[in-house]
């Protein structure tokens, strides 16, 4: 077997750019690429469906600060794929989405699993395209890993034709500098004219999006903060100015004078910038990688947006802070003020209990999670959507947190508890959904256990689909339930059977020392709460 295929030159070149490992599900197209990986050092962890190993190479993505690489087979695997791009998509998460495709030399003869890849995955993603040949492999993935790092981080997609990957390749493997991401810096003068701007406002704020929410991101905000005197509050919840785990803020955002975008998009969650989101006179600035943004935020506000700079999201942080180290931090009453509403929750969560007997309240499923949380500097807590999801993330923080994110998809958060192991070996890993969630990616219990990838979940079970399950009883009334009932499964004896560890809890006593058996189980652990389906909160003061 020669060993400078296309595959080759592939594998060569993401080693050298120092990529360790590759989420994966095998497939005819690829196994090129599995042997070369085998020789070029590369590990390949393999799942059970493809759209949990672009949830894992996001979830990574956003732990480690390296691009995450999924690989999946063309045709139909390469589909399954697709949906999961939309997470990673809206969470400015930097994923590359290989994937095997029908050979060049076929291409429009009907081949096996032939299909236009590269266009369907296009609305998701920052670009995507087919490879031309084999020595094409180097130049191309470091492009595909270069686009999804620089400026708006998201993924991109490459399509690995199989005669590209099989035939001999000339070419050297692609030089580490080819995938270094391209600062977009934000100019000083932009930088101090922008400052300026917000420090003489009385009520500034400044809003970072979703790339800014990783640890080094927090970090970042929390520095410009510090520095500036001004409030930095980070956006990443499909619920927007409503996300629970930013409390009251929505009644601070309302009483801004002057409010900077710092790649947080004007969209949906900030209720297009109008009233009474916003007060009607509030002023905008916007700093962006896209100018696409401006233009959206020009159509929405206005003469209201006062400056437009292009940078991307870190670079324009680095450059406010060092403005605002060169003067004094404002007076803090608003931003303390912004801080107290953010960590306002309502006092009734101390005694919230169920109504029905032999059920936690959601406050009660989730609390006793801290404890473990606070157990260590790097613990991760992970969070899908539904109701559930919105009172884990109201009720818990960690050092690390990741959630399903402004795409508001549900079923990512068991794929992402797998990669955040990976990501963290020693750090407990915390990991919160409801039972609707949970069955769209429960096989990979299986891939945590062939990897040994231990963390604990919890499952707040109400047997439905509570977040539709409260839209209808808002919208239709208690007679039109239709359509979003569950049974009251016991994924806890699901879990056992694969092999896992498993707990029910149906008393809130029984859970805390139920955490402490699941974290010492040292196996990827489920304890399944009998939990009453509540509204998520909306929290105001
Ligand atoms: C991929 C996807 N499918 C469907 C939805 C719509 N949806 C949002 S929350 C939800 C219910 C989630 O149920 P569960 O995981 O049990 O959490 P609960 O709301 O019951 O606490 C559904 C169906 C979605 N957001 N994403
Ligand atoms: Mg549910």
């Amino acid at each position: 077997m020669t060993a400078n295929r296309g595959a080759d030159l592939l594998a060569r070149s993401l080693r050298g750019a120092g990529v360790k490992r590759i989420f994966t599900l095998s497939g005819n197209h690829i196994m090129p690429v599995f042997d070369a990986a085998l020789s070029a050092g590369i590990e390949l962890l393999h799942v059970r469906h493809e759209a949990a190993a672009v949830h894992m190479a996001d979830c990574y993505a956003r732990l480690t600060g390296e691009p995450g690489i999924a690989m999946v087979t063309g045709g139909p695997g390469h589909a399954n794929a697709v949906s999961a791009l939309y997470t990673a998509q809206m969470s400015e998460s930097p994923v590359v989405l290989l994937s095997g495709h029908a050979p060049n030399n076929q291409a429009g003869w009907g081949a096996f699993q032939e299909m236009r890849q590269a266009e369907m995955t296009l609305p998701v993603v920052k670009a995507a395209w087919t490879s031309s040949g084999p020595d094409a492999l180097g130049r191309d993935i470091a492009l595909a890993i270069r686009t999804a790092m620089s400026g708006r981080p998201g993924p991109t997609h490459l399509s690995l034709p199989t005669d590209a990957l099989e035939d001999a390749a000339s070419a050297s493997p692609a030089a580490a500098t080819e995938f270094a991401a391209r600062p977009m810096l934000l100019s000083a003068a932009d930088a101090q004219s922008i400052y300026q701007r917000l420090a003489k406002a009385s009520r500034p704020l400044i809003l970072a999006g979703p790339a800014s929410l990783t640890r080094a991101g927090r970090a970042r905000l929390l520095a410009l903060e510090q520095a500036s005197g001004i409030p930095v509050v980070g956006m990443e919840s499909p619920r927007g100015v409503n996300d629970p785990s930013l409390g009251a803020f929505a009644q601070m955002l309302a009483q801004a004078d002057c409010v900077l975008l710092l790649g947080k998009r004007l969209d949906f969650t900030l209720k297009f910038g109008q009233t009474p989101a916003f007060a009607a006179d509030c002023a905008f600035m916007q700093i962006d990688a896209e100018d696409a943004e401006f233009t959206r935020s020009r159509n929405a506000l206005g003469a209201r947006l006062l400056a437009a700079a292009s940078a991307d999201a870190v670079s324009a942080l680095d450059a406010l802070t060092a403005s605002a180290r060169k003067g004094q931090p404002q007076a803090g009453a608003w931003r303390d003020e912004v801080n107290a509403a953010i960590r306002y929750r309502p006092a009734a969560w101390d005694t919230a209990q169920a109504r029905e007997p032999g059920k936690l309240h959601p406050v009660q499923a989730c609390r006793p999670l801290q404890a473990l949380l606070d157990s260590h500097p790097d613990s991760v807590l992970v969070s899908d959507g539904g109701e559930f999801g919105q009172w884990a993330q109201a009720c818990l923080s960690a050092p690390h947190r990741v959630i399903n994110g402004p795409a508001g998809a549900i079923g990512s958060a068991l794929p992402f508890a797998l990669a955040a192991r990976v990501a963290q070996p020693e750090a407990p890993v915390v990991t919160l959904m409801g039972d609707g969630t949970f069955g769209f990616h429960l096989p990979e219990i299986d891939t945590a256990l062939r990897y040994s990838l231990p963390f604990v979940t919890v499952i707040g079970n109400d047997a439905r689909w509570n977040a539709e399950y409260q839209i209808q009883l808002k919208a239709y009334g208690p007679e039109r339930l239709v359509g979003c009932e569950l049974l009251p499964t016991r994924y806890d004896l699901v879990t056992a059977a694969f092999g896992g560890y498993g707990e029910h809890v149906s008393t809130p006593e029984a859970l805390a020392p139920a955490i402490t058996r699941a974290h010492s189980a040292r196996l990827p652990a489920v304890i399944n709460v009998a939990m009453e389906g509540v509204p998520a909160p909306v929290v105001k003061r």
